[in-house]
């Protein structure tokens, strides 16, 4: 019997789904398209000190490099070998970036490419970012190499090899995502070819990955790479630690122009099977066994809720998760908003909460961060220059802040330690990184003391060790209520920050029986106050 629950403990240290952060530490951070020295520096000066359990990287291995639209973020997502160089830096600064980043208690998480390598109409030569030569239109990737046998054509039923319905799920899997060339991973070559790279950055220290695209590989092969990958690099974790693993798997695919997108519909009526989040015949819990699995319906729902849409309120997030019909927590990673739905790629729609509506935005974090349902990952942008028409953004392919020759600007720091350069830094806004910090402080605690006025107004407790109250009404709000927490004056962390013995911000006192006024009018910054053990004066 004890043998048996020695087993269990072990199989549960082991398993994929846990994210192996260090010191209680436990959201990760996308530094989506920041250059390898800079999240060095940001691992060092910030992102340690405040708590950040690791950080997601944008994909590291060599891809394509497109010049019309002028070097888009995208075009990372088009593989053209398994080499170290990309837009973020070289090898050498790839390497320096993991080692410090460990050094100092945070993890990397790769960005792992692996259903496909550069699109169809890639072309041929050496605009790829390490300058190694292919051949798109042969399906010739000589640095890996890859060749025409490794991809999915012949599996691929449709007649221009391009996944046409995501209702049909050996589409999905074995043809082309907007004209991707798609990996034959049943191939024993091609996974090798994949643990391979995987495995070199275990080696280097990375401690999971973020798996693109998962919908469109089969679990089957999926769980052949994955077997094949080794335990993480013992310099920085225990012996027999398995490498993070979460998958990509997102509701409908729908990056097609408007015009093109309605022309399928209307004459192809099994597009609009595949539109709805969920209601496709590819489903999430496959992929559960293997390791998390990123829950796109936490994102749009919560994006409806702080915005009121759709009739929801604050107070019906008292079922929020699993009651929600969301996947089991233990399965799900999280987040307000991801790059492809920040900027309207892929699934989520105009709910979803971005750095654009940065009060809400506020609100939306401090719900994720404070509410104990799945791994969080918070976001960290760019601003781009969007320009709408009729609905769409023509810029939503800019990438990051660049030089003319199209290499990425280095992130600058100002003295109030806000980004500069278009970098727009969100988990250095005050509200944010206290509320890693709070959920890091609370980990472990159930949700109690849920109090909501059936309305926007709710506040709920994480055991004896913080308290969230939030005023989404239009209208102010003034109530006692239980926090569960010690006697004692709090510094609120949202409205300030505790230093030394005093507080910038609003002060809260709780009584001798746990409970505290609050006071937060509708009109205020940001109509939220949270408390917490480390914020008691
Ligand atoms: C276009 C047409 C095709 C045409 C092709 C040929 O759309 O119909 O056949 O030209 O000329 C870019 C362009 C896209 C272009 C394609 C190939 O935007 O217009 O095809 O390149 O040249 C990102 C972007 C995509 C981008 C892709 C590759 O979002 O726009 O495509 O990178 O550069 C579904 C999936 C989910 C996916 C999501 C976006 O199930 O897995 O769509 N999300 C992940 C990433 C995402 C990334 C990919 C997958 C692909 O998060 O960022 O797509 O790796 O929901
Ligand atoms: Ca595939």
């Amino acid at each position: 019997m004890k043998l048996l629950i020695l087993a269990a403990l072990v199989g549960l240290c082991l398993a994929q789904h846990n994210p192996n952060t260090k010191h209680n530490r436990t959201s990760i951070v996308h530094l989506f398209e920041w250059r390898w020295a800079d999240i060095a520096e940001e691992c060092e000066r910030y992102l340690a000190p405040n708590g950040y359990g690791g950080v997601q990287i944008s994909p590291p291995s060599e891809s394509i490099v497109v010049s019309n639209p002028w070097h888009p973020w995208w075009q990372r997502y088009q593989p053209i070998s398994y080499n170290l160089c990309s837009r973020s830096g070289t090898e050498e600064e790839l390497k320096d970036m993991i080692t410090r980043c460990n050094n100092v208690g945070v993890n990397i998480y790769v960005d792992a490419v692996i259903n496909h390598m550069c699109g169809a109409s890639g072309g041929e030569g050496t605009h790829s970012s390490c300058g190694s030569y292919f051949n798109a239109k042969n399906e010739d990737f000589p640095s890996v190499p890859y060749s025409s046998w490794d991809f999915n054509d012949d599996k691929c039923k449709t007649p221009n090899e391009e996944i046409e319905s995501y209702g049909d799920i050996f589409q999905v899997r074995d043809c082309r995502l907007v004209s991707l060339l798609d990996l034959a991973l049943e191939k024993d070559y091609v996974r090798g070819k994949v643990a391979e790279y995987l495995n070199k950055l275990i080696d280097l220290g990375v401690a999971g990955f973020r798996v693109d695209a998962c919908k469109h590989m089969w679990p089957g092969d999926l769980t052949n790479v994955y077997g094949r990958l080794k335990t993480l690099n013992t310099t920085w974790f225990s012996p027999g630690t398995k490498p993070f693993i979460y998958q990509e798997v997102s509701a409908s695919h729908q990056n097609q122009s408007y015009l093109k997108w309605l022309f399928k519909a209307l004459t192809q009526m099994t597009v609009f099977q595949v539109i709805d989040l969920g209601g496709e015949p590819i489903k999430a819990s496959e992929y559960f066994e293997l390791g998390r699995v990123t829950e796109f319906k936490y994102s749009t729902k919560l994006g409806k809720v702080v915005r009121k849409w759709d009739k929801e309120k604050l107070s019906y997030l008292k079922s929020w998760g699993e009651g929600w019909g969301f996947m089991p927590s233990d399965k799900a990673m999280v987040f307000v908003d991801n790059h492809d739905n920040q900027r309207g790629h892929a699934a989520g729609g105009a709910s979803v909460l971005t750095f654009w509506d940065s009060r809400l935005y506020k609100i939306a974090a401090g719900i994720m961060l404070a509410h104990p349902y799945g791994v969080t990952r918070v976001m960290s942008s760019y601003h781009w220059d969007r320009h709408f028409v009729n609905g769409k953004d023509q810029n939503d392919w800019m990438g990051p802040p660049s030089n003319a020759n199209g290499s990425t600007k280095p992130v600058p720091i100002n003295p109030d330690s806000t980004c500069g350069d278009k970098w727009i830094c969100e988990h250095r806004w005050r509200q944010i990184r206290n509320m890693v910090i709070f959920r890091n402080v609370v980990d472990g605690q159930p949700l109690s003391n849920w109090w909501d006025n059936g309305n926007n107004q709710i506040a709920f407790s994480r055991g004896s060790k913080g308290f969230i109250v939030i005023n989404n009404d239009d209208w102010a709000m003034d109530v006692t209520l239980n926090t569960s927490l010690p006697m004692g004056t709090y510094c609120d962390v949202i409205s300030g920050d505790k230093s030394g013995s005093s507080c910038t911000g609003k002060q809260v006192s709780v009584a001798a029986d746990g409970r505290a006024t609050f006071s937060i009018s509708n009109t205020d910054k940001d109509p939220f106050i949270a408390i917490h053990a480390d914020s008691k004066l």
